[in-house]
């Protein structure tokens, strides 16, 4: 397998909004990162991802972007920005920024002329059609609930998006929102970012013709899956994006693809480095979905979560490269979801737990801030406390086609919602966690007298600590990097257990991801080996182990041990 550095890295994800703020109005901006900058080189990482900053209406907390070339007034300035980017490669990180061009916003200059005539030289940067028997073009459903098409009165016929009707879809069929694209690409490449996550970019290519999707029982509309995602042009108009931009500078990028296959991503995040370097995949955090998509309060299997992330392993092997991710600021926090919040001690184990049996994997791993504290999802008392569109659009549509009564449905917004990612990060015990001298944009959790950086920086047991560990023994041992993965137990309810192998070496990761006891012999070899990490302060190795609640451990052994 090729090296690369950022095979080699691990992320760190930042959501301007919510991360620090430095002007008192209650929104995270770019000098409060640039002053938070030493914490995360304390932590370790390798890479910053900041999630748009760019100018923007805010709709959609900044996907939504009618200015690719500025900054939002309320995240700072492109001054700030040169001093924020020089400041990281001066301590010797990088920053990969978010590419959000599947749509911009409504208030983009290019749709407001695109809209303004149907013979203005920007109509063909949108998807306009005419509407079919006094309604929308077909009967596709968007993903922040409502139909695909929005109707425009100046010109009479209806946009597409796949999002928000204020995030109108940006044609890619035109050559010439390619080239713009590039342009504006090369333009933040030659500032000196080092990266881009692009956003939703498996939707780019859309079938001719956008035939109606399948409708699912219970939906409302047609699914745009088979239409939209990994469609017909996808591949081709990477490799020129790749061929335009990225074969020209050393980047980082990672196409967030929902609706991902094995397969799919052996195209997407080739080795021969035609398309990109990575993909998120969505299967392990779709696994939770019920009848309702994600608006569901079930819990994931822990054997399926095992199918799930053991085919990716393996299917990737050699061919492409895996990132690795339980948050980001679309899903509901990790240890609420997956571990055990209920207590401080079971919450710091399972936090502990969950990331060692991440960042054993081979891929490259991503933290969302506020993870590696154990930070839990909000509380939302009620409906008022959402700020999230995607929530509340949600939230009205269900209700009001008595698809779902409001205390059920908001108990899923509770569970599942993106505001649980959003809520501010959590700096100290003191007013707003340190996050704001303002009125947080969103309400700060009051767990935060318990849960925040100040109190765990210095404690060599903390969740942070932990994550600091993590971060050393993949930059120490190759073998993290680059093993060979095989799963352990597929069957088993309790333990998620693998071995990697690399050159002679091989490392076992055992994690009892349950609140309960759980028995598990050692492979040939391992009680000899050495523990490199634990959950607990005194696991010892022996050839049959009970595993504590939560109890996790990596073990490696050398040549011929
Ligand atoms: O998300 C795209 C996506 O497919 C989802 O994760 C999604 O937002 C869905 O709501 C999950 O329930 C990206 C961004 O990460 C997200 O924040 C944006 O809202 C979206 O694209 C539109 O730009």
């Amino acid at each position: 397998m090729k090296k690369a550095w950022w095979k080699e890295s691990v992320v760190y994800q930042i959501y301007p909004r919510s991360f620090q703020d430095s002007n008192g109005d209650g929104m995270g901006d770019l000098p409060g990162i640039t002053a938070r900058l030493p914490y995360l080189r304390e932590l370790g990482v390798d890479v910053l991802w900041l999630s748009p900053f760019y100018k923007s209406p805010g709709k959609d907390n900044g996907y939504d972007i009618s200015d690719y070339r500025d900054i939002d007034p309320q995240f700072g300035t492109l001054a700030d920005f040169d001093v924020m980017l020089a400041e990281i490669h001066r301590l010797g990180m990088k920053l990969v920024i978010d590419l959000v061009v599947n749509h911009t916003s409504d208030q983009h200059p290019w749709f407001q002329a695109s809209r303004s005539s149907r013979d203005n030289p920007y109509r063909d940067y949108y998807i306009w059609r005419d509407g079919v028997d006094g309604g929308p073009p077909n009967n596709w459903g968007g993903c922040f609930s409502g139909s695909c098409w929005t109707y425009d009165d100046a010109t009479g016929q209806y946009y597409l998006h796949t999002f928000g009707d204020f995030q109108p879809e940006l044609n890619w069929e035109n050559p010439k929102v390619r080239q713009e694209v590039y342009d504006m690409m090369r333009w933040w490449c030659d500032r000196g970012v080092d990266g881009f996550r692009m956003d939703v970019i498996s939707f780019i290519s859309k079938t001719p013709g956008l035939p109606d999707g399948p409708v699912h029982p219970g939906a409302l509309y047609g699914d745009f899956g088979p239409y939209v995602i990994n469609g017909p042009r996808v591949h081709e108009f990477l490799q020129e994006m790749n061929r335009e931009v990225l074969s020209r500078y050393d980047l980082l990028t990672v196409g967030e693809c929902a609706g991902l296959t094995v397969d799919q991503a052996c195209l997407y995040a080739n080795e021969d480095g035609r398309e990109l370097t990575m993909a998120f995949q969505f299967e392990q955090s779709d696994l939770d979905n019920g009848e309702h998509g994600k608006w569901d309060t079930r819990k994931i299997r822990l054997t399926d979560l095992k199918a799930v992330l053991s085919r990716w392993q393996y299917g990737l092997e050699g061919k492409a490269w895996n990132s690795l991710y339980w948050c980001n600021h679309d899903q509901p926090r990790i240890v609420s979801r997956l571990g055990d919040d209920s207590t401080p001690i079971l919450r710091e184990r399972s936090a502990k737990a969950l990331a060692l049996c991440l960042h054993m994997m081979q891929g490259t791993p991503y933290i969302y801030q506020g993870e590696e504290l154990a930070m839990t999802n909000g509380r939302f008392d009620s409906l008022a406390d959402f700020r999230d569109v995607e929530s509340l659009n949600a939230y009205r549509e269900m209700t009001e086609s008595g698809q779902m009564d409001p205390e059920r449905m908001l108990a899923c917004l509770r569970y599942k919602g993106r505001d649980n990612a959003r809520t501010p990060m959590q700096w100290t015990a003191g007013p707003n966690a340190g996050f704001t001298d303002g009125t947080p944009w969103i309400g700060v959790n009051e767990n935060c007298r318990d849960i925040n950086a100040a109190e765990q920086m210095g404690r060599p047991d903390s969740v942070y600590s932990f994550y600091k560990a993590l971060i050393r023994l993949r930059h120490e041992h190759e073998i993290i990097v680059y093993g060979r993965f095989d799963l352990l137990l597929p069957e088993d309810e309790q333990l998620f257990a693998y071995t990697r192998e690399l050159e002679g070496e091989r490392l076992l990761a055992v994690c009892n991801l349950s609140g309960r006891e759980a028995s598990f012999t050692l492979p040939e070899g391992f009680e000899r080996g050495e523990l490199l990490i634990s959950s607990m302060a005194d696991t010892a190795l022996s050839g049959t182990m009970t595993l504590r609640p939560w109890e996790a451990f990596a073990v490696l052994c050398g040549d011929g041990a």
